[in-house]
């Protein structure tokens, strides 16, 4: 059984690229490993409940957000690999070192966060860019110059997902706080199971959504699962097969999902994985972002089951 800092040892000495990157994926992996033990150790009862203020999107704020915020910024100060954060609980690009040459990296800290307090399973969603773009410029940021992407689950078990050099592994976390890998190679299921979509937004869908939903629901092979924490939802179809979508609010005219930290990341590992996302009537990965919480519709999943429809 491989670990994965056996697998970082392996592979970190191919190029600078490489050893910046492994070293990223250390420093996320070691923040994962802090927050499993926050939830499943012996105060978890202490992270129930609301923080009491509201983020600069105006949501609640759990405590578990602040708390996973802080424990990856503390991870990321420590390596000069990462020389600015974009993160959903800041509202500005965080500077944390000097260098132009190393990565940028957007975060989730905690996918899912109202369903903290209810024991269902919640994540951590990460995409990684070089840093030596100009931040005027945003439109560099696309998703298509993703360097990597990853995610953590935290679930019945701690899950780790990367996507990099045109390959998605996995790790999982064991009994003594080790990542040991799962999948070496995860290609998309060629027969999907399973279609994702909180059909109580039905309402709110342009026509043209609501027709491509009917037709997944009177799809024979497919059926329905749906969490309600983005990355699991992804990562249920991921391995299984299947599309998930959140379309946008066409009353309210607005998306609800993160271009930067949530789409993007998700889109880079499904491509990889022989999948397909749209998001806006474009390829998600092509999107030019005009901000860093730009918020985006989400159809992503197998190539076969995925239509590009606003
Ligand atoms: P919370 O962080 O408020 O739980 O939101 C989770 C989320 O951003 C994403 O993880 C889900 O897929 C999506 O919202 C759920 O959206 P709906 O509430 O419209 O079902």
């Amino acid at each position: 059984m491989i670990s994965l800092k056996d697998y970082i040892n392996q592979n970190s000495a191919n190029s600078d690229q490489d050893k910046a990157i492994f070293e990223i994926i250390n420093k996320i992996s070691d923040g994962v490993i802090q927050i499993s033990k926050l939830l499943y150790g012996i105060n978890s009862l202490d992270l129930f409940g609301k923080y009491g203020g509201e983020n600069i999107h105006g949501e609640e704020v759990e405590k578990l957000d602040l708390l996973a915020n802080d424990i990856f910024l503390e991870n990321f100060i420590q390596t000069e690999y990462i020389s600015a954060v974009v993160c959903e609980e800041l509202d500005d690009i965080k500077q944390i070192h000097g260098h132009d040459d190393s990565y940028l990296v957007m975060m989730d800290p905690l996918d899912g966060s109202s369903n903290v307090d209810v024991s269902v399973s919640i994540g951590s969603i990460f995409g990684v860019w070089e840093n030596n773009f100009d931040y005027s410029d945003f439109k560099s940021y696309k998703g298509s110059n993703l360097k990597m992407s990853m995610y953590a689950i935290y679930g019945p078990n701690t899950i780790l997902v990367i996507g990099y050099d045109s390959k998605v592994i996995s790790f999982i976390l064991d009994s003594e706080s080790k990542f040991v890998m799962l999948d070496q190679n995860i290609k998309l299921p060629l027969n999907p199971k399973y279609y994702s979509t909180n059909l109580s937004n039905n309402k709110n869908w342009s026509k043209d959504i609501q027709e491509y939903v009917d037709t997944l629901r009177i799809n024979e092979s497919l059926t329905q699962r749906y969490v309600g924490s983005l990355v699991v939802d992804f990562h249920r179809n991921l391995l299984k097969g299947g599309i998930h979508l959140n379309p946008k609010n066409v009353r309210m005219n607005k998306s609800k999902l993160r271009l930067m930290y949530e789409a993007n990341p998700l889109a880079y590992i499904i491509n990889i994985a022989g999948g397909k996302s749209f998001s806006e009537g474009v390829d998600t990965l092509e999107l030019e972002p005009e901000g860093i919480h730009q918020t985006v519709s989400l159809i992503i999943g197998n190539a076969n089951l995925t239509k590009n429809i606003e």
